[in-house]
């Protein structure tokens, strides 16, 4: 009995070990997946609604997939009644479809509120080109928690749902019939990053494309290619193959309209620092947003990327781009679709909210409150604008727990391993009003930290909160210990909103007191689109319009103002926002409506930017 009990024992602990694995079993993040060789898994998708997660747990809730034989109740199973007598309760090809990606709340009516498990189906068929070339399962995003199993087995779990991850599924292909299943969970949860309370919808689903990339054996997995941000005539970078055949080997990088082809040789590794140098590089900049074909070549592989060099810093209160001062004329922007309704999630909503923004006449936007689809920020690249992307870090984190700091460090690293070669992308954001406490200004100073080691050649901030100044509420500061850890001071404040009337804003002034660059990362006012009246009625248009002029009369007596990112360019569907006849769901402080018409306090902005210069040099 106590043998059979030992055994049992250690038969838990090894069950417990392989699924704490699995928890934290993501593989390393391949890089510019966006030009490699891929095949699209996107389209049809079948599916189940699982509240109860049946298909994941047994009915004493043990998950199947720590079961010895999982069984066919298990949904990763997929499996099929094969006899007349036999039981299985699901069958995920008569199961309704859904097309991936997109989220399931706006494809289907009854999962509008939805929040909890759904799994996905897709087979396949697949072929590689050659016989020992290695197969990988790349996502762009799933919301939040996603479980990739192959043809029955587990792949890996993935956390967090605005970021890229992907699995090696060489072993596990066949030519034919393989199916994917993916057990998809958003459901909130206190300890996640976001936590259980933000200000924007909650969309589930595999919400961005999923693709297949077949690679050689040995292949070029990473790499961090760069302007030196202290010498304009230096790129360099770093590079790691994966694969058996990874040591001392070629790696040739060229540039060919800088007339560059170098060789280094991998390490023991398989790393290599790159060191390029040049006296003809034409840097990347608003005016001319030139990006470079950049080719990495060893025997086996090649791979190109477009990217543009141009050294990004701050000088006392300025915020410098190739050494010269810029001032940021920006909008923040959430990743909502304003072609259907929805996540957004292709080149053609990117292409919609960019060219809204430059109608505006921004050369900067802040990408809210979470990382956005890859093609905002290859297209901000061609475009010409830069970009600030933000951690969902938001409001109340739970700051003490270990997990949720893992969580949101994950995350991050994801975003930058995703986007580290991007020019456009100047400012990684730590978080979005979070209150101060020592526990909190340590996470986030941790966070800053991993992100200066991780990259040193962007800068760093986070949207902050404004406080009275000794007590003077006609006075306003920024008192919060991350002031002193940030690249660019940045705050969120709604005087004239959610802070008095609009007659306020004059009352107002600043005593910022840091010599450091000043973003006002949020200020707005809620208008609903044709509703028109007197300037000091919330929700007309002119209201919005009043608080624009008074707002930006107010900011520009900022002495370190260097930028600002209004909140927001589209309206946005937000749960909080229940006002009948004015929300109905929407948060209202677009400076355009979801169906793409302007609001007056556009016209107020435009003009604004229209006028303002960048700074002289300090
Ligand atoms: C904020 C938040 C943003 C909200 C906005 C609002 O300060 O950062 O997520 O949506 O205010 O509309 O209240």
């Amino acid at each position: 009995m106590i043998y059979k009990n030992m055994k049992l024992r250690s038969l838990l602990f090894i069950l417990l070990i392989s699924s704490i694995h699995l928890l934290i079993a993501q593989e390393q993040l391949i890089t510019n997946a966006y030009n490699r060789e891929t095949t699209s898994l996107n389209g049809y998708w079948n599916y189940i609604v699982d509240p109860y997660e049946n298909g994941f747990y047994n009915y004493r809730y043990e998950p199947f997939e720590n079961q010895k034989n999982p069984g066919s109740g298990a949904f990763f199973t997929n499996s099929k009644a094969k006899t007349k007598s036999d039981l299985i309760e699901y069958d995920f090809d008569k199961m309704d479809r859904m097309l991936v990606p997109s989220d399931w709340n706006t494809q289907k009516e009854n999962l509008f509120y939805y929040e909890g498990t759904v799994w996905f189906k897709k087979s396949f068929n697949y072929s590689k080109s050659k016989n020992n070339n290695r197969v990988f399962v790349y996502f762009e995003a799933s919301n939040y928690e996603t479980d990739v199993y192959l043809n029955g087995e587990k792949l890996g779990k993935h956390i967090g749902g605005f970021t890229p991850f992907n699995f090696e599924i060489t072993d596990k292909l066949e030519n034919k019939g393989n199916f994917l299943i993916v057990k998809v969970d958003n459901k909130r949860k206190k300890e996640a990053v976001p936590t259980l309370n933000t200000d924007w919808w909650n969309y589930g689903g595999i919400t961005r494309d999923v693709k297949l990339i077949e690679t050689s054996e040995t292949f070029v997995e990473d790499y961090f290619i760069q302007l030196d941000p202290h010498n304009k005539n230096h790129i360099m970078g770093k590079l790691r193959l994966n694969g058996t055949n990874k040591k001392q080997k070629e790696v040739t990088i060229s540039i060919p309209e800088l007339k560059i082809e170098k060789s280094f040789y991998t390490d023991e590794k398989g790393t290599i620092t790159i060191d390029i140098i040049s006296s003809n590089i034409q840097y990347w900049s608003l005016e001319n947003p030139f990006l470079y074909d950049v080719f990495i070549k060893t025997d086996e592989d090649q791979i190109v990327d477009q990217i543009g060099f141009r050294s990004i810093k701050t000088k006392g209160a300025q915020v410098l781009l190739n050494e010269q001062p810029i001032f940021l004329k920006g909008i923040s922007i959430h990743e909502e679709s304003p072609i259907h309704d929805g996540r957004g999630h292709s080149l053609e909503d990117a292409k919609q909210l960019l060219t809204w923004a430059q109608e505006l006449g921004c050369n900067y936007v802040r990408l809210a409150h979470y990382p956005h689809n890859e093609h905002m920020v290859r297209l901000a690249d061609k475009l010409g604008i830069l970009v600030w992307e933000e951690n969902p870090v938001y409001w109340t984190i739970s700051w003490e727990n270990k997990q949720t700091y893992k969580n949101a460090k994950h995350q991050l690293s994801e975003v930058i391993d995703r986007d580290k070669n991007r020019a456009s992308v100047i400012i990684w954001s730590m978080a979005n009003e979070t209150p101060t406490s020592e526990a909190r200004n340590s996470f986030l100073t941790d966070l800053a930290t991993y992100t200066k080691e991780k990259d040193p050649t962007r800068l760093i901030s986070a949207a902050l909160e404004q406080s009275n100044y000794q007590g003077n509420p006609l006075v306003r500061t920024i008192s919060d210990p991350f002031a002193e850890v940030v690249d660019i001071l940045s705050f969120n404040q709604y005087i004239g909103w959610y802070d008095g009337g609009i007659e306020k804003c004059s009352t107002i002034s600043w005593n910022i007191g840091y010599n450091k660059p000043v973003i006002i990362s949020e200020f707005g006012a809620g208008a609903k689109y044709g509703l028109h009246g007197n300037k000091d009625t919330r929700w007309n248009e002119e209201y919005q319009e009043y608080l624009y002029q008074e707002t930006l009369k107010m900011i520009d007596q900022i002495d370190q103002l260097s930028g600002i990112s209004p909140w927001i360019l589209v309206d946005f569907r937000s749960p909080r926002r229940v006002l009948p006849e004015i929300q109905d769901g929407w948060n209202r402080k677009g400076l355009i409506s979801e169906k793409g018409d302007k609001k007056k306090a556009f016209f107020v902005l435009k003009n604004y930017y229209e006028h303002k210069t960048s700074p002289d040099k300090e």
